[in-house]
């Protein structure tokens, strides 16, 4: 049966190798599987960090032409940026009004944040409410989203639950979270979790040399080419893995050169460099289409402004539908 699904991107940056493990695949699988989607660009989110105005404009219009060099279909999936649905800050408020300040305190997100060193705002600190009303909006049944992000779904399906029994009334559909099959937190050059704003990520639409350049600094411990190696503990493998899949010809076989080196061929050892030049290959054929499909997409600035008009037109009938029946039941 098909389901309406939600997820989103901050545009606090270049998207990653992360964001498309971890979401925009599913994103993808999702829409082949006849699902209703709505995928947007979390600007609102994006201002609890950012402070660069033209960035922050850049990178609004990056992921929506990156959504659709991955392969979202305007045609099938309603495509819009947060802010073009200001219907969500009214919701956040009705919801803030029944958050509890404990479930915020909770949040593993904002601690991380924090100890990267960001200001702690309000915006940040309540980020999850506005997620909430992003998901309750238009009714999600389903949010496709990384590991990192299960915690926050489950805050959503608390405080809507909050709320329809704090109002005695049915106004929210609780939604369930979806992970990507193996998903893991993708780590990044630096072994951290691959994030927009830690400096370490993989852009997979990065020039060749650049990109091969990238994929070499990716750190690893100083195991020489003879000796066998733990591919669970390598970022290198880490990310093959995710991105071929575990049962993928290329990561069985990777895996046995790091645990004997002497597999690969030449007889001359395995090294990490040998591993890197793996990943550097894999990804050039996993986004081969991808990476064709956006030069274009970059040339046409009014076919984005229509998808996301579209788009927008579609998810602020669907909000303002829910903030109606959210005000009604308080009282409003
Ligand atoms: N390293 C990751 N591994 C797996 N999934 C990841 N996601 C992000 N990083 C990884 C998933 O990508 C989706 C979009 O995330 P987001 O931009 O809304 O927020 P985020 O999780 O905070 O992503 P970043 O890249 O780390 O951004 P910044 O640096 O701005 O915080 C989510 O589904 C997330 O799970």
């Amino acid at each position: 049966m098909s389901k309406r699904i939600l997820s989103g991107i901050q545009p606090s940056g270049q998207l990653h190798l992360g964001n498309y493990c971890g979401a925009i695949r599913q994103f993808l699988d999702l829409q082949a599987e006849g699902h209703e989607l709505f995928v947007f660009v979390a600007s609102y989110h994006a201002l609890t960090t950012q402070r660069d105005p033209l960035a922050l404009r850049a990178a609004c219009r990056q992921i929506v032409v990156d959504y659709l060099a991955f392969g979202l279909d305007p045609a099938r999936t309603h495509i819009y940026v947060q802010h073009d649905v200001p219907e969500v800050t009214e919701l956040a408020w009705l919801l803030s009004c029944v958050c509890p300040t404990s479930l915020m305190d909770k949040a593993v997100s904002y601690k991380d944040k924090l100890a990267k060193g960001f200001s702690a705002n309000v915006g940040l600190y309540t980020y999850p409410i506005l997620q909430a009303a992003d998901i309750l909006a238009p009714r999600a049944q389903v949010v496709p989203v990384g590991k990192d992000q299960v915690q926050h779904i489950e805050i959503t399906r608390d405080i809507a639950g909050r709320f329809n029994h704090e109002f005695n009334a049915e106004v929210f559909v609780l939604p369930d979270h979806r992970l990507a099959p193996h998903a893991e937190v993708l780590p990044g050059i630096d072994g951290e979790k691959m994030s927009k704003s830690y400096g370490n990520t993989i852009d997979p639409f990065q020039e060749e040399k650049a990109l091969r350049k990238r994929i070499m600094s990716i750190k690893t411990d100083s195991k020489g080419v003879q000796e066998a190696k733990d591919p669970e503990t390598c970022a290198v493998f880490r990310i093959v893995r995710a991105l071929a899949g575990p049962g993928d010809a290329r990561t069985v076989e990777l895996a046995a050169r790091y645990r004997d080196p002497s597999l690969q061929p030449g007889g001359l050892g395995f090294g990490y460099g040998h591993a890197k030049q793996a990943l550097f290959e894999l990804i050039l054929d996993v986004f081969r289409e991808p990476r064709a499909r956006r030069a274009a997409l970059m040339a046409d600035p009014g076919h984005i402004e229509a998808v996301l008009k579209a788009g927008a037109a579609v998810a602020r009938a669907e909000a303002a539908r829910t903030v109606a029946a959210a005000r009604a039941a308080t009282g409003l």
